[in-house]
């Protein structure tokens, strides 16, 4: 399968044919972004040869299919990922070399695609990877937004968020596919019946057009297609309107649709009461149901095979509506039964499950989807009714907490979007052992007793191709020189680095490694934020969304009290630190932002007094994406999930970290349950209530009686509530003070005294390099097992019965 990849000399022929003849530019004149394109150019022609293979030999053999329907994916920059995987790292460096440009320069100008918000939609890219790695024949389909995550700007220390711009850059790795459009229609009414079939007539139509990008494999043996779509008018604009000179006006349909895929929610845990979050999630769901019942009938030529041939994955509840779509198009336009229809799709569809909040929990009022999609609409109730009776007639007790179609106040009904998904799935999975444990416990409850079995878990990875061999270099260099260069394609062979970490010369090796990571932080830092860092202090990083549950509040006010340890006792032989945070707030989020507020007031009081200089420092970097994440994930000394226990379904930044040598102090929440087994509890530092002890104190904690009781806590918010960080408005956090005291719902007082004491442990074991070492290694021997490539072949065989294309090998 494996095609001749290009030699330096062949690929800078490729460069610059592409600067000349794509972008029409002389070298003299290329700019950076030029030659970014040309490169890119040159590389996506050396994707396209497998990847149109693959589909060659998919159509040929008649393989199964992987679709992975995701509103979310958080792709980063994709030119160094594609260049590594199909091992071009050498040529293109010496190519644009011969051609007088810098390959860092030019990869480091790629701007992120940000169409995701965090973790949900960067599974969704590791997977894409994993899948493609491990040659399983699939597409990834969702939405082509034209403005991806906001960019994130402080001003005065609060978030402000602006629009983000990522496709005015040039994008030189989609496909536009015209002949593969799709009309997808909204709202009207249902126009004619017969028997189960119904005709809908839509009074709203909009265009959903292709663009795929091909997603190379590791080792280019494999390629795979990520489709998003984008929405057109069904007419490009109103000419008689024109005519008569109303340009606006004339405008309109064009600018309707276009609003579909205009933006990205920049929300990951709470549904908009939004009619365009609907719609979103209808377009594109709507528009890859139709293309892969469109492929399967070109390959197949029937409908029955389609649950042999079809793995669809829902990813979480944003496509829930693919189960009442693929009824709808079974039944009304390829007039299967509607009891068969719903087999057929059901034998198709699998859903993963990604949050237990309940606020989280997507829910569309009945009458909205009515309105919007009223054929659908009857499909839920038929489903829902049917599902009852069902479950009725085997003896079963058809309990009202089954029901999907909800009664709701005086709002007429609600539709449960995940006990939708979970209805029309075969299979159901959580993205950790316990987060699976406490969905069997508590959401699905009354569905996992009607359907034992279904539930399955599937711990969350993440791609050892961007998230160590990509972003790390020198430790990549050491692991390969150790051990070989088999663990980038099989991660468990990290294990066989158990040994060596007994070795001194493998652990100064190591730590040699963390410590030019660290530098390269340092001079990043320095760059963009103007801070000098000291690369010998210990680096603790807390990335991800800024979210209540996840306690940056808890991180930043242990900061402050560790500050006034310091100033008290300046003699002492404290060890230096950087807290380093990063991350971004919904713009709707007001407590969040208010929380970002704080670490910014904290740090300007921390970073502008003489006392703790060379101490203690915090460091908040604005608009934390992708890219930041791989140069801070190899730097990292500690790794901070922190998380109110039962609240973080998995997390996936806390593998990354781990797998690149940050020891872990963490809650026993999500995956840093499985992250402490396989590392032992001497090589993490696990703090506070678990799942149980925190539902306990639940919903009610008395955070006035721990604050009490805690003397460094009471101090801190003392201080906040005297306008120690905030002079200019001593107010500013009277919110936040009476949350905690009040309704501390995330329990930060109540795990404050355990996380202050763990942090002074980790002081005192970090002074002991060698040691620290030493567990900071073994983090990463241990790391295999979260791999996404473990996690997809999970998938492939208890959630898709599929297998490889390929063998491994061929
Ligand atoms: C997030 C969880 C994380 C998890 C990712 C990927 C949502 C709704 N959920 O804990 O909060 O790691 O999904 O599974 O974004």
């Amino acid at each position: 399968m494996t095609e001749r990849l290009p030699t330096a000399l062949g690929l800078a022929q490729r460069i610059e044919q592409h600067l000349t003849f794509s972008l029409g530019k002389a070298p003299a004149t290329a700019s950076t972004r030029d030659w970014r394109l040309a490169l890119s150019r040159a590389v996506r022609d050396a994707v396209v040869v497998p990847w149109l293979a693959a589909e060659q030999r998919t159509q040929e053999t008649g393989h199964k299919r992987v679709y992975y329907l995701s509103m979310e994916f958080l792709v980063g920059r994709l030119l160094q990922n594609a260049v590594a995987n199909l091992g071009l790292e050498e040529a293109a460096r010496a190519a644009l070399a011969g051609l007088g440009a810098d390959y860092e320069t030019v990869v480091l100008d790629e701007p992120d695609a940000a169409l995701g918000n965090g973790g949900l939609g960067r599974l969704a890219i590791c997977f894409l990877d994993s899948l493609a790695s491990l040659a399983i024949p699939a597409y990834g389909y969702g939405i082509r937004y034209a403005h991806g995550l906001f960019r994130q700007r402080f001003r005065g220390g609060w978030q402000v968020e602006e629009p983000e711009t990522w496709l005015n850059e040039g994008y030189a790795w989609e496909f536009e596919r015209p002949d593969a459009s799709l009309p997808i229609g909204f709202g009207g009414r249902i126009a004619g019946r017969v028997g189960d079939r119904a005709a809908w007539a839509p009074d709203e139509t909009v265009l959903a057009a292709a663009f795929d990008t091909p997603v190379p494999g590791w080792r280019g043996r494999w390629a795979n297609t990520l489709r998003l779509w984008s929405a057109r008018p069904l007419r490009a604009f109103d000419l008689a309107a024109f005519n008569r000179g109303d340009f606006v006006g004339a405008a309109a349909p064009e600018v309707l649709a276009e609003t579909i895929s205009r933006v990205l929610y920049p929300d990951d845990s709470t549904p908009q009461g939004r009619e365009l979050r609907l719609k979103q999630e209808y377009f594109f769901t709507a528009a890859s149901i139709r293309d892969i019942l469109r492929r399967h009938l070109a390959e197949h030529g029937d409908l029955a095979s389609l649950p042999d041939k079809v793995a669809i994955q829902l990813n979480d509840t944003h496509p829930a509506i693919a189960g009442p779509e693929l009824v709808r198009l079974l039944v009304d336009e390829h007039r299967l039964a509607f009891h068969e229809a719903w087999q057929t799709a059901r034998g198709c569809l699998s859903y993963t499950n990604h949050t237990l909040l309940p606020e989280a929990l997507e829910r569309w009022p009945a009458e909205l989807l009515g309105r919007v999609l009223p054929r659908h609409l009857e499909i839920v109730e038929r489903i829902d009714a049917k599902h009852r009776a069902a479950l009725a007639a085997a003896g079963r007790r058809a309990a009202e907490e089954l029901r999907i179609v909800a009664p709701s106040g005086d709002l007429g009904g609600e539709v449960r979007m995940g006990d939708l998904a979970f209805v029309m799935a075969r299979r159901v999975n959580g993205v950790s052992a316990l987060h699976t444990a406490l969905m069997r416990r508590t959401v699905f409850r009354e569905l996992e007793a009607a359907h034992p079995g279904r539930i399955v878990n599937q711990t969350n990875g993440v791609t050892p191709r961007r998230w160590l061999h990509g972003c790390n270099p020198p430790l990549r260099r050491l692991l390969t020189e150790a051990i070989g260069e088999a663990w980038v394609d099989d991660l468990e062979r990290l294990e066989e680095l158990v040994p060596l970490v007994e070795d001194a010369g493998f652990r100064a090796a190591f730590a040699a490694a963390k410590q030019a990571n660290k530098e390269r932080l340092a001079g990043y830092l320095s760059a963009r934020c103007g801070v000098t860092v000291d690369p010998g202090a210990l680096f603790d990083v807390q990335i991800k969304r800024i979210h209540e549950y996840k306690r940056q509040l808890l991180n930043i006010l242990e900061t402050a009290a560790l500050a006034n340890a310091l100033r008290r006792d300046p003699g002492a032989d404290w060890t230096p630190r950087v807290k380093i945070f990063g991350g971004k707030a919904a713009p709707g989020y007001a407590d969040a932002k208010l929380i970002i507020k704080l670490i910014n007031d904290v740090a300007a009081s921390i970073n502008g007094d003489p006392a703790l200089r060379g101490r203690l420092q915090v460091v908040f970097p604005e608009n934390y994406n992708v890219s930041m994440a791989e140069v801070m994930i190899p730097a990292a000394d500690l790794s901070e999930q922190v998380s109110t226990a039962g609240m973080e379904a998995s997390g996936t930044g806390n593998m990354k970290l781990m797998l690149n040598g940050a020891l872990t102090v963490g809650t026993l929440d999500g995956a840093n349950v499985e992250i402490g087994e396989r590392v032992g509890p001497e090589n993490i530092y696990v703090f506070g209530l678990d799942a149980e002890g925190a539902a306990r104190h639940l919903p009610f904690h008395d955070g006035a009686a721990a604050i009490a009781a805690t003397p460094p806590l009471a101090e801190v918010v003392a201080q906040i509530e005297s306008g120690f960080f905030s002079p200019d408005d001593p107010r500013r956090y009277d919110r936040l003070v009476e949350k905690l005291r009040r309704d501390d719902r995330y329990l930060v007082t109540a795990d404050f005294a355990a996380y202050f004491e763990t942090q002074r442990r980790i002081d005192r074991d970090f002074r002991t390099a060698d040691a620290w070492t030493r567990r900071a290694a073994l983090n990463t021997a241990k790391g295999g097992w979260f791999s996404s490539d473990r996690t997809i072949r999970g998938y492939a065989r208890e959630m898709w019965q599929v297998e490889p294309a390929l063998q491994t090998g061929s």
